[in-house]
């Protein structure tokens, strides 16, 4: 993808006092990539409304008014998982309670529940269970498959694809290969939290690192499996720990080509072991979406996660910087056991209404993003 740069109107219209953003808009104006010590300054900007007009300068460039959402549904089979990271409420060790497994019919019965909807697509991630095998994984795809073909499944986070390599005794790319095979069509973006060591060790020390993750990713683009990527921010980390973050990803999609979407996820602190670090205010959840799109110039996608930043946040986030505004999200259970206070699902008609009321033009898509047109009870996707 590349970036044209914007109109002279566009050019003409910028105005900032702050001395630092002067030349980072000149080169976004003309098209051109941002370095490390942009992202900082973009960060310590005190003009945060200028900073959002560059990055809706260039959401606007790529994607016009239009802002994209999907209908899903969330699978999390297990929430049984060895990692105990400290920056997650929802893993249990199996003997705790509340941990759960789900059966593979229970896993599938689940999937046609609760929606009013056909959705257009399963998003599953889970626990690392210490005894569940690798076969258990690929019949929970297979299964799915089976029963609705017409679904999109996006599963498994390099995290859980690594540590089910190691546990099958595979190597990454065999795991990624039969998974593919098995009828995963895409790969969520989970488990990059923060790439840097220093910060990893606090949050998130039993993970694979920041250069596995990168690396299972490197791998599964290679054999044709798309993946988005997230940032968790707003815990103990820094803006160089950001930038570099988003550094990192922007050198392996100029490799690869394979992210479709960026997704800053806020710290949501209740419930875990960090529960005394304060939330994100909104002003933060925003300026995080800019950085993102000023950023990262190779993907094509940013976007807001209404569950985690509430749907209020999200609909001022297509304004500066994100096109999408994910999905009604069907049974969304990481975040609300971290204490988010967002419903559980969005109807298609809340959602259409969040972005027709900041000016954009709902555009349903699929996974890859392409356009999904509705009848009563069934949808067709355009190809
Ligand atoms: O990696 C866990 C985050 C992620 C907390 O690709 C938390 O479309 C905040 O993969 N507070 C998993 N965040 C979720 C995930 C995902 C989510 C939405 C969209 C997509 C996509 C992928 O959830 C984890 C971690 O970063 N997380 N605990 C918490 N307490």
């Amino acid at each position: 993808m590349s970036m044209h740069s914007v109109s002279a109107r566009a050019r003409h219209d910028f105005f900032t006092e702050d001395a630092a953003l002067q030349p980072i808009a000149g080169k976004v104006l003309r098209g051109e990539r941002l370095n490390f010590q942009d992202g900082l300054a973009l960060y310590r900007s005190p003009d945060i409304l200028a900073v959002g007009w560059l990055a809706n300068a260039v959401r606007e460039r790529l994607h016009g008014d239009t802002a994209y959402f999907n209908v899903n549904r969330h699978i999390n089979p297990t929430n049984v998982c060895v990692a105990a990271c400290r920056l997650c409420a929802f893993g249990r060790k199996k003997d705790m309670p509340g941990a759960y497994t789900m059966a593979l019919e229970e896993a599938w019965s689940s999937a046609a529940s609760g929606s009013l909807e056909a959705v257009t697509e399963f998003h599953i991630v889970g626990g690392l269970h210490p005894d569940l095998p690798f076969a258990y994984f690929l019949d929970l795809v297979r299964g799915l498959k089976e029963r609705f073909p017409q679904v999109h499944i996006k599963a498994f986070t390099m995290v859980e694809v690594a540590y089910l390599a190691k546990r099958a005794k595979l190597s990454i790319a065999e795991t990624l290969q039969q998974m593919k095979d098995a009828g995963v069509d895409s790969m969520p973006g989970g488990g990059a939290e923060i790439f840097a060591d220093r910060v990893r060790h606090i949050i998130c020390d039993h993970k694979i690192d920041g250069g596995e993750w990168l690396e299972t990713a490197r791998l599964a683009h290679q054999i044709g499996l798309r993946s988005n990527a997230t940032m968790l921010y707003g815990h103990v980390e820094n803006d160089e720990d950001r930038v570099d973050h988003m550094l990192r990803l922007r050198a392996l999609q100029d490799e690869t080509g394979g992210f479709q979407t960026f997704i800053p996820l806020a710290f949501h602190p209740a419930n875990t072991a960090l529960e005394h670090l304060p939330v994100t205010t909104g002003l933060e959840d925003i300026r995080q979406i800019a950085v993102g799109r000023l950023l990262l110039d190779n993907f094509a996608h940013i976007k807001t996660y209404w569950q985690m930043v509430t749907p209020k946040i999200a609909q001022i986030a297509l304004r500066f910087g994100a096109d999408d505004i994910d999905g009604t999200v069907v049974e969304e259970k990481i975040y609300h056991d971290a204490g988010a206070e967002t419903p559980q699902g969005l109807r298609r008609q809340d959602l259409i209404r969040l972005i027709t009321e900041a000016g954009r033009v709902p555009f349903e898509r699929d996974t890859l993003y392409r356009a999904v047109t509705r009848t009563e009870d069934t949808f067709t996707i355009a190809v």
